[in-house]
């Protein structure tokens, strides 16, 4: 009975940055791009001080990562874009977070974003990582961005770092 308490327990406050992660190899000697949406700046930015955090515990050096902002998540895809045409990255990761308002507003840009970083990783060589928050309101967004279900950017940040590692593993 005990356990059946645990597990239910575990399911009902399971906080997402809790996953084992597995071995994450080194990230010395990769280069990432990050760009950023500045619309909702108050849980973005708590996602690139999660993945900048993160990144830089697995020993990615400050001169290896580069952020840029972009206006809203809408724009994310371009912005990603513009870094792998004109700098030299192994890994971009997108931070981006929609709220839920009265109008099918948020269904577009999700679509926009969703299918924008998804084609990016089919036409480049490089991973794009999709670390864009999609709530229903602020709060739900707080709870993932530092809050009670940890940080999406650290997930984002352990994402690239093994996509990039699997990529050079690969490319030997
Ligand atoms: C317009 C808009 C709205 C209503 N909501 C959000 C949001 O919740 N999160 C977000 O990142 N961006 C939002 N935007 C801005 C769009 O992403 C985009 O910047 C504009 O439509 C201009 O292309």
């Amino acid at each position: 009975m005990r356990f059946i308490f645990l597990i239910f327990k575990r399911m009902t406050t399971v906080n997402l940055s809790d996953y084992d992660p597995g071995r994450v190899p080194s990230a010395s000697e990769i280069r990432f791009g990050i760009v950023v949406s500045d619309w909702n700046s108050e849980i973005t930015m708590k996602l690139l001080i999660g993945v900048i955090n993160t990144l830089k515990k697995h020993d990615a050096a400050d001169n290896n990562i580069i952020v840029k902002h972009v206006p809203g998540s809408f724009e994310l895809p371009l912005g990603a874009q513009f870094i792998a045409e004109y700098d030299d990255v192994d890994a971009i990761i997108c931070l981006g977070c929609v709220i839920q308002g009265e109008t099918p507003h948020f269904t577009y840009i999700c679509q926009g974003v969703t299918q924008g970083i998804t084609q990016l990783n089919l036409d480049y060589n490089i991973p794009f990582v999709f670390g864009v928050l999609t709530t229903a309101n602020k709060q739900q967004a707080l709870e993932r961005a530092g809050g009670k279900h940890g940080n999406k950017g650290d997930e984002a940040a352990i994402t690239a770092i093994k996509m990039a590692a699997l990529q050079r593993q690969m490319e030997k």
